[in-house]
């Protein structure tokens, strides 16, 4: 490992990320409050690894003193939510807040990853307020539904328990499958979803007739 004082150089992000945290449960909080349903079901967060910095690094061509700007995701938040219509709700609210500026977002539900992956990322820059003054620093918000989140979680533990090396073909054929399996579920979901608010509709049309006659 070369001399960097990484615990000084990760505070910033540390920060970023507690902060980030508790304002996107308060958000959840709130949407649940204001209209009885949050978009957001639950709110994780994490500071990239170091071993992982370096191996982004070095798989990026990113040189040691860019690493602020080259890595976009050493502050990572991960939202998520029931249903696929819920992420743009969460990218919109968040592109209209005046505490994170969105400097772009990569839509992997729209274009599926190879290996199946399917999440909604959105990078901001985020002010944290140090001793030394305000520092800008870029975070990575990964938005995705239960589902999304269920086989991201495996797939990258057993990719990790591979340690590093590439999992075999048929492997990541049934992977990838298990990845569509995930998506024709969240498809139902929100079908599922559909059809009830319909019905629930019908029935207050229904028994606004019956008051009326
Ligand atoms: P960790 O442990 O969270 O640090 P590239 O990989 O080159 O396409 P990039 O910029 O690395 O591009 O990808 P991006 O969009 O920033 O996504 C990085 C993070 O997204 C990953 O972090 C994962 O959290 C998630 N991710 C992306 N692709 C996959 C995938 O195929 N499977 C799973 N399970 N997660 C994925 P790290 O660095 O992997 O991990």
């Amino acid at each position: 490992m070369d001399g960097r004082d990484w615990k000084k150089f990760l505070f910033p992000y540390e920060q970023a990320v507690e902060e980030l945290k508790i304002k996107f449960k308060t958000l959840r909080d709130e949407l649940r409050n204001r209209e009885e349903y949050s978009s957001i079901e639950f709110v994780t967060g994490r500071i990239k690894k170091v071993s992982s910095i370096l191996g982004k690094a070095k798989r990026l061509n990113v040189p040691m003193d860019q690493l602020e700007t080259g890595i976009e995701d050493i502050a990572g938040i991960r939202i998520m939510c029931q249903f696929v219509e819920d992420i743009q709700r969460i990218a919109e609210i968040i592109s209209a807040r005046h505490d994170m500026k969105v400097i772009y977002a990569k839509d992997y539900i729209t274009n599926k990853k190879e290996s199946g992956y399917r999440s909604y990322h959105v990078i901001v820059e985020y002010p944290v307020q140090t001793l030394l003054g305000m520092k800008p620093v870029l975070a990575e918000i990964q938005i995705r539904t239960l589902a999304m989140n269920f086989w991201a979680t495996i797939e990258h533990s057993l990719n990790y328990k591979y340690k590093g090396a590439v999992l075999p073909e048929e492997v990541r054929l049934r992977l990838s499958r298990a990845a569509e399996a995930a998506h024709i579920l969240d498809q139902e979901m929100s079908k599922i979803r559909s059809d009830i608010v319909e019905a629930q509709k019908s029935f207050e049309d229904d028994s606004r007739l019956v008051r009326k006659i």
